[in-house]
């Protein structure tokens, strides 16, 4: 078990503020409001959001603003259901926020932390100060799960259904979380070599120890997360290997060193679309 001091309570200064400035239409999520038949046109007007996925609250000015950033490849069903039930909770807390997908078109092996460090380049230059890196699997469950960056690098997902809620590891930072994008290009963002499952968001981790970047998150009950069911992934088979030298590589391996072949972007009502070759 986590002693419940490793785990920072939400400061009240960091919640009120966003209140003062926008309401905060406290409607409770539960884990069975997962409501998602609706078309995307007649959402998105609806809802006001702008194509390629934006939405900025109107009567009042947000005090965040955040990309939110998903690596993508054949999940075609999850990735309905996520974006839509993203919408809604996203849209509760009145931040200023864009989805970006971002999905690996060629044929190799999934390369999640490549993936997020194109989508993390696409939201600085776009000019957000907040990068959220988010796997299409998990549904947050609780509305105070603030999707803004803190001071230090927040794990969101810390309290997982697959789980029994309990964080499998202490240093675990995959999943959903949240960096500034100063604090992003301080580490390099994410080393482009792990091809297949595992051990990128370990390597991410490893990022921050050298940095001094403390990690924080917020109390289990509000860091709740649904994970969606999907079939096991083929395991990469020298990430142990990878991460043993994770960190003699953090200055020659990362956003300095990304190669990819832009495929096409499209903005489609609920978010914009970034095909990417590896
Ligand atoms: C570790 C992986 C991480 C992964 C975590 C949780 O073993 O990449 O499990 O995975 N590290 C290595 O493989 C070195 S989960 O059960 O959520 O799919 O994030």
């Amino acid at each position: 078990d986590i002693p419940v001091n490793l785990y920072v309570k939400i400061s009240e200064n960091f919640t009120s503020s966003a209140l003062i400035q926008c309401d905060y239409h406290d409607v409770l999520y539960d884990d069975t409001s997962l409501s998602i038949s609706i078309i995307d046109e007649d959402f998105s007007e609806g809802h006001k959001i702008k194509d390629g996925g934006e939405y900025c609250p109107t009567d009042c000015k947000p005090k965040f603003s955040s990309a939110i950033i998903v690596p993508y490849r054949d999940r075609a069903e999850q990735l309905r259901g996520f974006l839509v039930y993203m919408h809604m909770f996203l849209q509760q807390q009145n931040i200023h926020y864009r989805i970006y997908i971002i999905e690996q078109v060629d044929s190799n092996p999934f390369n999640r932390a490549k993936l997020l460090n194109i989508g993390a380049l696409t939201a600085i230059r776009a000019g957000y100060p907040c990068l959220i890196f988010h796997d299409v699997d998990l549904l947050p469950l609780k509305p105070a799960n603030l999707y803004a960056c803190t001071k230090c690098p927040r794990h969101l997902s810390s309290s997982i259904n697959k789980f029994r809620f309990v964080l499998p590891y202490l240093n675990l930072y995959g999943g959903a979380i949240a960096m500034t994008t100063e604090q992003y290009k301080l580490i390099n963002g994410m080393s482009n070599r792990y091809y297949g499952w595992g051990g990128e968001d370990d390597d991410l981790y490893a990022r921050l120890e050298i940095a001094k970047l403390k990690l924080c998150r917020f109390e289990p009950q509000t860091s709740k997360y649904h994970m969606l069911p999907h079939k096991t992934h083929p395991k990469r088979l020298r990430r142990q290997h990878l991460l043993k030298f994770a960190r003699t590589r953090i200055h020659k391996d990362g956003l300095n060193s990304l190669q990819y072949t832009e495929v096409a972007t499209v903005l489609h009502p609920l978010f914009t679309h970034i095909m990417v070759d590896l």
